[in-house]
């Protein structure tokens, strides 16, 4: 046993409980008891840590990253700096073509070196699982490449990453003019053995005018229930087209970005029990203005998580820290929402709720140590990260 003590700790459970000052004792990889430091059993030994009155949270979970890619897309960055939209961009075969190009000619040891020091950057901050899709591929060697690199980080670093295919991202252009086609390819074929292949641990599609309609993510939901894998989508990021009701009706862990999402889309979202989860980073890279409507998600009780969105067009960089400020700042949530935003509502978009994101006797002990004076701090600062250490599966890093 291992005893964490003279700590103020942040349960992140679901009455988000502060025990301060308070004790945690781990056993194993797993947490046994936590509470009050004057009522902490005599019985429980062990190496002990004395924190000086410093917070404990449990480890941050990032749930929607595009971690994994080649190159970077600053020269677009620029050109939308001058007032070239990103839609006109991707038109000119850049935008997510031009990442799935670079991703194509990346050797899978490329592919690691670079995505490596994107999740090392994460990780800094506290981080202890990550969720990292598919969807730069777009052939299944491709697809199956990136979900291959993803494991692959999952060995080489103290984190547990969470697979998406996200195969239906965008359009290759070997199927133009054939989206039909490409979703059943996906649907009947790449997603079936990728999941045999043990890559894939969820599904991803993104419904939008740009990209694919609510019948072609519907038939990829049927293809995952028949593989028994949970559902995520992007939603509404740029229109609406439905996206989040056909994801509730078929009770999605997750709807992700949600700016152009109705009244009638959050009640079908709490409903479901199908958690928002929101990317003010890519929401501020845009230069989007559209805000999604976090009152009627909170007025209907939809729990919300935010995460980095690490990717190469709408969210560079990998900061999960910085999403916590914007979604404060831009998007108005409170201390408490952000916190449990990247703790217990990130999880439970994972399906990962009873596992890990919360502190609590059972749950796995990840946990972040954070040089901050009160837990407002964490949505507060804005590139200055306040994590001491983290502890991973009982273990300090
Ligand atoms: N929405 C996004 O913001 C990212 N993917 C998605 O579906 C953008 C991905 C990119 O531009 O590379
Ligand atoms: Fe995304």
């Amino acid at each position: 046993m291992t005893l964490w003590r003279n700590a103020r700790i942040a349960t992140c459970n679901a009455t988000m409980q502060v025990f301060d000052p308070g004790a945690l004792v781990t056993r194993g990889d797993r947490i046994e008891w936590v509470g009050p430091e004057q009522a902490l059993p005599e019985t429980l030994k062990g190496e002990t840590h004395d924190l000086n009155g410093r917070w404990i949270t449990p480890a941050l979970v990032d749930c929607h990253t595009h971690l994994v890619y080649a190159g970077n897309r600053a020269t677009e960055f620029a050109a939308r700096i001058k007032g070239v939209p990103y839609e006109e961009i991707a038109r000119r075969g850049g935008g997510i073509a031009s990442t799935m190009r670079a991703t194509r000619a990346a050797s899978e040891q490329q592919l690691f070196d670079e995505s490596a020091p994107r999740l090392e950057s994460l990780l800094a901050e506290g981080v202890g699982t990550v969720e990292i899709k598919s969807g730069y591929g777009l052939t299944l060697e491709d697809e199956a490449k990136m979900l291959r690199v993803a494991r692959e980080l999952a060995g080489a670093y103290p984190v547990t990453i969470k697979t998406t295919f996200l195969g239906a991202h965008a359009l290759p252009l070997e199927y133009a003019g054939k989206a039909d086609e490409y979703i059943e390819a996906l649907a009947s074929q790449w997603l079936p053995e990728l999941r045999a292949e043990g890559l894939v641990d969820a599904l991803d599609v993104f419904c939008e005018r740009i990209a694919f309609n609510s019948a072609q993510c519907e038939r990829l939901f049927s293809a995952a229930e028949k593989l028994d894998l949970p559902i995520k989508m992007h939603a509404e990021q740029l229109s609406n087209i439905g996206g989040s009701q056909l994801a509730a009706r078929h009770g999605a862990l997750s709807c992700d970005h949600l700016e152009y999402t109705s009244s009638e889309d959050v009640i079908a979202l709490a409903r479901a029990n199908t958690v928002a989860v929101l990317l003010p980073v890519a929401f501020y890279s845009l230069a989007e203005t559209h805000k999604p409507p976090v009152d009627l998600l909170r007025q209907q009780g939809v729990r919300m998580a935010v995460a980095s969105d690490c990717n190469p067009g709408s969210a560079p960089g990998a900061s999960l820290l910085v999403a916590l400020n914007m979604a404060s700042r831009l998007f108005g949530l409170t201390a408490d929402e952000v916190l449990a935003g990247a703790t217990r509502n990130a999880a439970q978009a994972l399906g990962e709720q009873g596992v890990r994101g919360s502190i609590a006797p059972g749950l796995v002990a990840d946990l972040a140590i954070w040089d901050i004076q009160s837990l407002e701090e964490l949505g507060y600062w804005i590139g200055y990260n306040r994590c001491r250490s983290v502890v991973r599966g009982g273990k300090p890093t």
